[in-house]
């Protein structure tokens, strides 16, 4: 079998989406999602220009070979924009294997360790009321673990909280908008919100925090600490993920598990937390981590460290991401939980899922490879649109940085 052509889908409905296609000489073709928020034609570059040229003639059944060709053959590791394009290759030529083959993509790594996903959506409010409200409307949904932020009071715009009566989306349209931020604002409030919710709800319900690599190391540790009682399922990204060693501390003072690895995008990053135990769970998603072939590494590594995947499914990946996700917590022992922030109604027009959500869960179909596939009609209806995500200044008018 060999790669014949390969094409870049880049769709907006409703925010961007960047997707690989890649065509082989025996008709199947595959997907991939190489969506990097607010820098996608960076990515498009990247394939466009380097990338698809030296795919043509490859077998793509070389899933470990072409991987390798890429991560080694562009000289320059790592980093989100080449990680993103080999991760959609990657994703993409086990779309392929599987088809050839005629097997879902979960059989070709591992079979079933399990039927069904358990998945966390996503409660926010202005307030710390109408947040613990959401918990509860989240909850009546069916989910069984909630990711829970909300506003503080004297900052607007709270990072991680949907503006009024719309569903929350990181990006937004234009250059990177200025919010204002305060650390120790931030401190007092949150304790409290996870404490009426347990008040409320009881200890029956799985709940999560986003941190958004808001805190130095010692005051990572203080809210670690004072979220103690309320047993959260992880406090995420607590610190910048460029302070690996700021987990450390946080470590040395709580027992509240962490998660971090959104921002990642090699084994290489995850080394130090992984050998010292400083995390319990692994964010990088397929689609900025390599793909499938980099993150099998990553999560047998991780489970000999007793750490637990929990991937980044936040609505800038598209679903040919969460398919791809869903076949690989399928398959995975060390799975732990996979986020899940549903996409808005238009984008199942463009994609044709092959996933749904029950009881907390989510089910993937047994169609062949991911399964996933896209209407190019339909996502040429929606050209893209330039969107970034925010940057924050302290009150004083400083960028915020820690
Ligand atoms: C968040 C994301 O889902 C999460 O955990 O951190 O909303 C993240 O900020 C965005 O995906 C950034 O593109
Ligand atoms: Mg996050």
């Amino acid at each position: 079998m060999k790669i014949t052509s390969a094409k870049i889908i880049v769709s907006c409905p409703g925010r961007n989406f960047v997707t690989l296609k890649i065509y082989t000489d025996s008709g199947i073709s595959g997907l991939g999602d190489a969506t990097l928020n607010g820098r996608e034609k960076a990515v498009v570059t990247c394939l466009e220009q380097y990338c698809i040229p030296a795919l043509i003639g490859k077998d793509p059944r070389n899933t470990e070979d072409i991987w390798h060709y890429f991560y080694l053959g562009v000289y320059w590791k790592r980093g989100a924009v080449t990680m993103t394009a080999i991760s959609a290759i990657d994703m993409a030529l086990w779309d392929i294997k599987g088809k050839a083959l005629n097997t879902p993509l979960y059989n070709l790594i591992g079979g079933k360790s399990r039927d069904k996903i358990l998945v966390y959506s996503h409660a926010n409010g202005k307030d710390i009321q109408e947040a613990v409200e959401n918990v509860g409307a989240e909850m009546e949904k069916g989910f069984r673990a909630v990711r829970l932020q909300a506003g503080i009071p004297g900052i607007s715009g709270t990072y991680g909280v949907a503006k009024e009566g719309k569903p929350y989306e990181p990006a937004e349209k234009g250059l990177p908008r200025e919010d204002t931020w305060d650390t120790s604002k931030y401190l007092n409030i949150i304790p409290g919100l996870f404490e009426k919710t347990r008040e409320i709800y009881g200890e029956d319900i799985h709940l999560l925090h986003d941190v958004h690599h808001r805190c130095k190391p010692v005051e990572a540790a203080r809210i670690a600490k004072e979220l103690e009682p309320s047993h959260l399922f992880w406090l995420e990204d607590p610190v910048s993920g460029e302070l690996q060693e700021g987990l450390r501390m946080i470590r040395q003072h709580s027992t509240t598990p962490v998660a971090i690895g959104e921002v990642f995008n090699t084994i290489y990053d995850y080394t130090t937390l992984f050998t010292e135990q400083l995390i319990d769970y692994i964010r990088m998603p397929l689609a900025h981590g390599g793909g499938i072939t980099h993150l099998l590494k990553v999560a047998a590594m991780a489970s000999v460290y007793k750490i637990h995947t929990g991937f980044h499914g936040a609505t800038d990946l598209s679903p040919v991401s969460m398919a791809a996700a869903l076949h690989f917590n399928t398959a995975i022992n060390n799975f732990g939980i996979q986020e899940y922030m549903p996409h808005q109604e238009v984008v199942n027009e463009v994609f044709h899922i092959n996933y749904h959500f029950k009881d907390g869960y989510m089910v993937i179909n047994d169609t062949p490879g991911t399964g996933i596939d896209i209407d190019e009609k339909k996502a040429a209806k929606y050209p893209y649109e330039r969107a970034s995500l925010p940057v924050n200044r302290k009150t004083d008018g400083t960028m915020f940085y820690w």
